[in-house]
């Protein structure tokens, strides 16, 4: 019998399958990949209710899911850091190397990024997988194969807090509560911020961000953008230097930018619509620095070393388990936010099959 290689491929607007793919062949630099378990973001929902990110639009099948880690099965020829039976976190997007961007260690601005499951390319929520080794990341016997699958959206909150220049003593403030959010919380903390509050329209969200040492504050529709302003400096006791958007709808960017003391920052991680109307000149005459955020880039060590220092617990974030034979559930769970969902985490091996008892 064929070995089995389930695998999650979603062919259009409300139609995910799981079937049968054949297991790929790897080349000199790549690894196989048993994969153990993969974490649902927002992205991988919204392909499967959108079937569309901007641009990025499901044209054809496309196996979902890019928040992961496996176990090493077979190495290429030409790879060096890794062998059969190590323990990865998989970094999602391989770039060209060749670019400007790429040259100049910016990858994340590559334009021929390829990205799991970022239409066109195929995703890793699957048993088997291959993936170029130097994109894998050996996780220490002790951090679990669930951490090292949470280094993904880690990562995004590690870029956005060293673009924000967060450090000792910065006073923060975070839009948006769900899992990019949370982890912008935890890495800001980690790098040193004093005073961190953090908004969101949902209380049991907040509820979690309190857990992390937050001050929170809920928004509810009656709640003028002025009057939101005043609550959030009322509450932090003071001016945040540094603010992190994490949803990037109009309100929020335009929250960011009046709320952020004269010379900090405000970072726009999330993705709204293309395009928003916000207060331009009251930025430029107060000198508030707006910053985008695209992915991560040369963040997974850094996000490891918080992980596997102890320094932070990241698993907290995970709220729900299923195997992979249950992705539909996984996902409905994810999309509806039920129970309290806030990482939904998928196992395409037995859980704790890959942990240190
Ligand atoms: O984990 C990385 C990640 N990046 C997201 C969303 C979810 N997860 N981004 C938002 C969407 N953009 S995009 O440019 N795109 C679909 C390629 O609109 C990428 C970053
Ligand atoms: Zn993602």
């Amino acid at each position: 019998m064929a070995q089995d290689n389930l695998t999650a491929v979603l062919y259009g607007i409300e139609d995910l399958r799981l079937e049968q793919t054949s297991i790929p062949e790897i080349s000199d630099h790549d690894v196989l990949l048993e994969m153990d378990c993969v974490g649902i973001c927002g992205s991988d929902v919204h392909y499967l209710v959108k079937g569309r990110i901007g641009d990025f639009i499901l044209t054809k099948p496309m196996i979902i899911g890019h928040e992961a880690s496996g176990i090493v099965a077979k190495a290429g020829a030409k790879v060096k850091h890794l062998k059969v039976g190590d323990r990865v976190a998989i970094e999602p997007g391989v770039p060209c190397r060749m670019c400007e961007h790429c040259k100049n260690g910016k990858y994340n601005l590559c334009p021929d990024m390829v990205f799991c499951a970022t239409p066109p390319y195929d995703g890793n929520l699957r048993r088997y997988y291959k993936h170029p080794a130097d994109f894998c990341y050996k996780l220490p016997p002790h951090v679990t194969m669930e951490e090292g699958a949470l280094l993904e959206p880690l990562s995004v909150g590690v870029h956005a807090c060293r673009r924000a220049g967060v450090g000792l003593g910065s006073e923060v403030l975070i839009l948006g509560a769900g899992p990019i959010g949370l982890v912008t919380l935890i890495t800001a903390k980690s790098m040193g911020a004093s005073k961190i509050i953090i908004t969101d329209i949902e209380q049991n969200r907040l509820n979690v961000a309190k857990e992390f040492g937050a001050k929170t504050l809920l928004i509810t529709k009656d709640m003028s953008e002025a009057e939101t302003v005043t609550k959030i400096h009322e509450i932090l006791g003071s001016q945040p230097d540094k603010t992190v958007d994490c949803c990037g709808m109009e309100s929020t960017c335009r929250i960011a930018i009046k709320a952020t003391k004269s010379g900090g920052k405000a970072v726009i991680v999330g993705c709204g619509p293309p395009e928003v109307k916000v207060p331009l000149i009251e930025a430029l005459s107060r000198e508030v620095d707006i910053l985008g955020v695209f992915r991560y880039c040369n963040d997974y060590p850094a996000a490891l070393a918080l992980v596997a220092s102890g320094q932070i617990d990241v698993k907290k974030l995970i709220t729900h388990h299923f195997d992979i034979t249950e992705t539909a559930k996984a996902f409905d769970t994810a999309r509806y936010g039920r129970d309290g969902a806030i990482k939904v985490m998928i196992h395409a091996q037995p859980r704790d099959k890959n942990n240190q008892k």
